[in-house]
């Protein structure tokens, strides 16, 4: 068999032979039996060895070393005390936060956007792809249109009087994703974005291990196929970095990288003024950070400091944060204190990264990230595994490796505003301890409506409280149904100019603006009102919107006669009655009710 190889292949077999992948080709058929079964074999080989940092044999030494330490029980914080660290603190709607919006759109047009969209989201168990959801049920915007429009609303509001620009946006894919986020795009227009904005790079999946001594797991109906199993949104760095499409950044004068990820209907409300505390303060590196309540499923900010002297702000992993407490003179280990949060912030997995000092980094480390492994034994003796298992990494994990003199900071901002992730299905939210945040599809769209309610009401309206309603078992407050696109209300301040007068919202309410010049004066509305607006037409909305609006029905999660995405959030409306217009030309319109 070896003749026959090329010689990629031929150094490839001897590099596992030299690494004790011998197995691989143990009572393998003599040439003419199976070749083309061989041949894809050392296909899938090539591609394990080309999408990794360093090769297969990095791979496979990281995994011995991993593997050891893990057997071995040896902490990965070893040597380093926790510690609550101190970061910018933002309140919605002060004169800090304003000013630091400005600044954020200021800088939005020196920015790429990057959203981690590689992962299958096992844990809400929707059989489509997560961006494909409905953000909302009220115009069934999906998360990727939501986070699109967003990006070309930032673009506009911060090339006004420049040169309009276009901000770069890259998806992270993996073949779980690919195909159907390509799909997406394309059968939508790419919702509005010129096609050559967007960049898909697709994350390989890395090769499962089968032992301690990281034999490379073969599939067990296929001897010529290895097993493989994602790596985890760390992958974004070395795919980047590989891409060159930093450097291309670099070259046309960007000076930031926003990544976020997959289903948080709230996250654009932060950006604008995180992106100005970046530019304000000069961070190399700034997290975006909620208060957390323990035990919630997001990693904790916090600082580390060696017995050496060396110190870094860096997320512990939800799985990680207890055990580190309790090793660290906090008995209690993840636990609330007297503010009923956990000390340690919570990390949302938005990151802004100042360009420069990242391709600096990434050249040093080729986008390779540190990684962990986390091997089900079969027992305490910790010889065997229950199934194979694999590295993976994290794209938080990126500080890890940078100098002391590193800028690197957070910005904690209100859970209202900044967060609210669609990832737990109904039966798994519904086990959420009280006071806990569910993270799924009902508790996720009613965030969307709190905070453009809380944030109309920031904005002089008089808007009624919520009421509690259960829904697949989710006790959740319910506001008005009040959504605007993100051209219309960027900013607080935007939003404030659009206002005007005493504008009064009914609890039972919904109002969609789907536009971008909607202004609304002394309006009062009791029902379902929806506006949708070219850009260059200006609408004046006042008056008193009164009829039966769009009631909230109750759906099963079990009840396959629905859609699946309502069956994951546990309503859907009943548009009984609403005041809806139109206007498809520009020019300056009254809608007066
Ligand atoms: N993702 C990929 O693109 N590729 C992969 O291989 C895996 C995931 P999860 P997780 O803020 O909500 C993270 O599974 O990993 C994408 C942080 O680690 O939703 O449990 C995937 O498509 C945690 O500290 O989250 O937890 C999705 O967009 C905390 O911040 C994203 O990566 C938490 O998110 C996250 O994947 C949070």
């Amino acid at each position: 068999n070896y003749n026959l190889l090329n010689p990629k292949q031929k150094e490839l077999v001897e590099m596992l032979l030299n690494n004790g992948q011998d197995h691989l080709f143990r009572d393998w058929p003599p040439p003419g039996v199976d070749d083309h079964h061989k041949n894809a074999f050392f296909e899938q080989l090539v591609r394990l060895d080309s999408s990794y940092p360093g090769g297969l044999e990095a791979y496979i030494k990281n995994a011995k070393r991993l593997l050891a330490a893990s057997k071995a029980g040896r902490n990965p914080f070893d040597g380093f005390t926790p510690s609550v660290p101190t970061g910018e603190t933002l309140t919605f709607g002060d004169e800090n936060f304003i000013e630091f919006e400005e600044a954020g759109v200021r800088e939005a047009c020196k920015a790429a956007f990057v959203l981690v969209a590689g992962g299958l989201g096992e844990r809400l168990g929707y059989s489509g792809i997560k961006v494909a959801l409905p953000a909302e049920t009220t115009t069934g915007t999906s998360f990727l249109q939501l986070y699109i429009e967003y990006i070309l609303a930032l673009q506009e509001a911060s090339s006004q009087g420049g040169s309009q620009t276009q901000i770069p946006f890259v998806i992270m894919t993996s073949d779980d994703t690919h195909d159907r986020t390509l799909e997406l795009l394309k059968s939508n227009s790419y919702f509005g974005m010129q096609p050559t904005q967007v960049t898909l790079l697709k994350q390989e999946k890395v090769a499962c291990l089968e032992d301690n001594d990281a034999r490379l797991a073969l599939e067990p109906q296929n001897r010529y196929k290895i097993q493989t199993k994602p790596h985890g949104h760390g992958d974004v760095h070395s795919l980047l970095y590989s891409s060159g499409i930093l450097k291309q950044w670099y070259d046309a004068g960007l000076k930031w990288v926003l990544f976020f990820q997959d289903t948080n209907g709230l996250l654009f409300k932060a950006i604008p003024s995180a992106l100005g505390v970046s530019a304000t303060k000069q961070y190399h590196v700034n997290s975006l950070a909620v208060p957390r309540k323990a035990k919630e499923a997001i990693g904790g900010i916090t600082r580390l400091t060696h017995s050496d002297g060396r110190s870094m702000v860096i997320n512990v992993e939800y799985n990680q944060l207890d055990p580190l407490l309790r090793a660290s003179g906090y008995p209690d280990g993840d636990e609330n204190c007297e503010t009923g949060y956990s000390p340690f912030p919570g990390n949302i997995n938005q990151l802004i990264l100042e360009l420069g000092p990242y391709i600096d980094e990434l050249s040093k480390t080729k986008g390779a990230i540190q990684e962990f492994v986390n091997p089900k034994y079969k027992d305490a003796s910790k010889t065997s595994f229950k199934s194979s298992t694999r590295l993976e990494c994290m794209m938080q994990d990126y500080p890890k490796t940078l100098p002391p003199s590193a800028r690197v900071g957070f910005t904690v901002m209100e859970t209202w505003l900044a967060y609210a992730p669609v990832k737990n299905n109904a039966e798994d939210a519904a086990k959420v301890p009280k006071g806990n945040p569910y993270h799924s599809a009902t508790s996720g769209e009613m965030a969307i409506y709190r905070a453009n309610s809380i944030t109309l009401k920031k904005a002089g309206v008089l808007v009624a409280d919520p009421v509690l309603q259960v829904f697949n078992g989710q006790e959740v407050e319910v506001w008005p149904r009040v959504t605007w696109k993100p051209k219309w209300g960027l900013t607080f301040s935007l939003i404030k100019s659009k206002v005007r007068g005493n504008c009064s919202i009914s609890q039972r309410s919904t109002l969609a603006i789907k536009g971008e010049k909607i202004f609304i004066e002394n309006l009062s509305l009791d029902g379902a009102l929806i506006i949708d607006a070219v850009d260059d037409a200006e609408v004046n909305v006042s008056g008193s919107v009164q009829n039966q609006g769009w009631t909230l029905e109750t759906v099963d999660y079990k009840d396959a006669s629905e859609p699946e995405a309502l069956r994951i959030r546990g309503f859907k409306f009943n548009k009984i009655e609403q005041l809806e217009t139109k206007y498809t030309q520009p020019g300056k319109f009254d809608l007066k009710a």
